[in-house]
């Protein structure tokens, strides 16, 4: 029986630690697209539709984002995930001679302690 444990007339009542209580969830990362001046607009609208899964309506809300102000968030997945998305979007880009980037950036935790 853990020190936290209350007692009470009835016997004793466990309560759980924040760790114990805690469910555990994976960090998140977001993958970050950055402007560029040469990448077509409609290449990265439709990269956006087959890496990120988005629609065309999305998708063109995003790219829009990113070109007016300078980076945007193209999806957040796990870090293999997330790690996998970014080199797939290099991957395209360079073989259309694209110089457009991604990068991934770790979400808050969540279960941070304050
Ligand atoms: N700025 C580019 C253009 O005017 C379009 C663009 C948007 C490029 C988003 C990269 O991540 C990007 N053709």
């Amino acid at each position: 029986m853990s020190s936290r444990d209350k007692s009470s007339p009835q016997g004793s009542v466990a309560l759980k630690s924040r760790s114990e209580r805690k469910t555990i969830r994976p960090r998140m990362y977001r993958v970050l697209l950055h402007n560029d001046d040469y990448t077509p607009m409609e290449f990265v609208v439709r990269l956006l539709q087959v890496v990120f899964h988005k629609g065309e309506a999305e998708a063109t809300v995003i790219m829009l984002h990113v070109h007016n102000h300078g980076y945007g968030v193209a999806g957040v997945y796990t870090h293999e995930i997330a790690e996998t998305k970014v080199a797939q979007v290099h991957m395209l880009a360079r073989q259309q001679d694209c110089p457009l980037m991604a990068s991934m950036e770790p979400e808050e935790d969540p279960d941070a302690e304050q």
